[in-house]
């Protein structure tokens, strides 16, 4: 069966809606036809700085997460990515074969450092999409299940597999992207110009998955819409109540068009209501789920390390073509 990879960061308590519209859901949905490898990045997330504890801790309620909201462990392998070393040792090989100015083009780093200075920023979080790249390529998937931000991500991650293939011999699949596009880019409540993001948004901007129901509904009922009274979708005009929309039609499983319909003559006190509604229903379950498995350590621990082994076993096949290929002298 052909293979899906995709990772999210251990870097908040919760995920938030632009995680699980933009690439979670798909994971839960693909599950079924491909043989899935998902994993929480543990090293990518210490290219800034972590607090050591809460980095652990938030690692192990990721892994509950994706359980909770439908990753099944007997379909699909989660893991650590720090518990299959040859991420790390791919991500170095690949590194020796990224230019200095390819990587330089990476706008998430020119985003991401701008904040703190570029000077300041870590030598890691300049390199994070060739450890990236290493991530995917180690399975060979045919696809990448993630929101739009990632694009160019991929991107380099094509361009590199090819580059190895075409110097040694054909060792990587080229991935693909698996981008939805209605849900590409969940936007910030409080600025819908923006991406809703962990790092970026402010408290009231991002919807978290697990913060208390009844928070979520007061942030949706204080999203940032419009001057207009208009309930109709146009991400570029009106990217605040396009949004909301989104997200409805997303969890609801309305299509847009009939959601329209249905709120015609209505204002937008009644589409936050009804959203608010939505999203109260679809997280209440989810979050008493995680928590439920956040009390199981030893249950947590053992789908992880199962994870951990599917993922070893393929990672280090790999691993080995490419120690071959590049002329590492193997151990005898
Ligand atoms: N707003 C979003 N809309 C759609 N998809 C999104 N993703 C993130 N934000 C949105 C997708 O979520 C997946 C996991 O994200 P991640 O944790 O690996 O990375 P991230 O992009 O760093 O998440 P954030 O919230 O945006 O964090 P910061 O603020 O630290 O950058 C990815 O597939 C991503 O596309």
């Amino acid at each position: 069966r052909p293979r899906i990879l995709s990772g999210i960061q251990p870097t908040a308590d919760s995920f938030h809606f632009g995680n699980y519209l933009g690439a979670l859901r798909q994971w839960v949905n693909l599950q079924d036809d491909y043989e899935n490898f998902f994993f929480i990045a543990d090293l990518h997330a210490i290219t800034v700085e972590q607090d050591p504890k809460v980095l652990r801790e938030r690692t192990r309620r990721s892994a509950a997460q994706l359980v909770a909201m439908g990753i099944d462990p007997a379909k699909s392998a989660i893991f650590v990515q720090s518990h299959v070393p040859a991420h790390a040792q791919l991500g170095w090989v690949l590194q020796c074969m990224t230019g200095f100015g390819e990587a330089r083009r990476m706008t998430q780093f020119k985003d991401k450092s701008a904040k703190q200075g570029e000077g300041a920023a870590s030598v890691g979080l300049f390199t994070y999409p060739i450890l990236m790249a290493a991530d995917i390529l180690l399975y060979r998937p045919q696809y990448v299940p993630v929101g739009e931000d990632q694009r160019q991500h991929l991107e380099l991650t094509r361009d590199l597999a090819g580059r190895f293939n075409s110097r040694y011999k054909k060792t990587f699949r080229l991935p693909e992207p698996y981008i939805m596009k209605e849900t590409a880019k969940i936007v910030d409540l409080q600025d819908p110009t923006r991406k809703m993001s962990k790092s970026a948004s402010s408290p009231a901007g991002i919807v978290e998955m697990l913060d208390d129901p009844k928070v979520s509904a007061k942030k949706i009922r204080s999203a940032v819409t419009d001057s207009e009274m208009e309930i109709r979708f146009d991400a570029a005009e009106k990217p605040g109540v396009s949004n909301l929309l989104t997200i409805h039609s997303a969890i609801s499983g309305t299509p847009v068009e009939q959601l329209v319909e249905s709120f015609a003559g209505r204002g937008y006190g009644d589409l936050k209501k009804e959203v608010a509604d939505v999203v109260v229903d679809f997280v209440t379950p989810f979050r008493n789920r995680t928590l439920e498995l956040m009390e199981d350590r030893t249950h947590l621990d053992q789908i992880l390390a199962d994870g951990a082994a599917r993922a070893n076993e393929v990672a280090e096949r790999t691993l080995r073509d490419v120690y071959e290929r590049v002329g590492l002298a193997l151990p005898g």
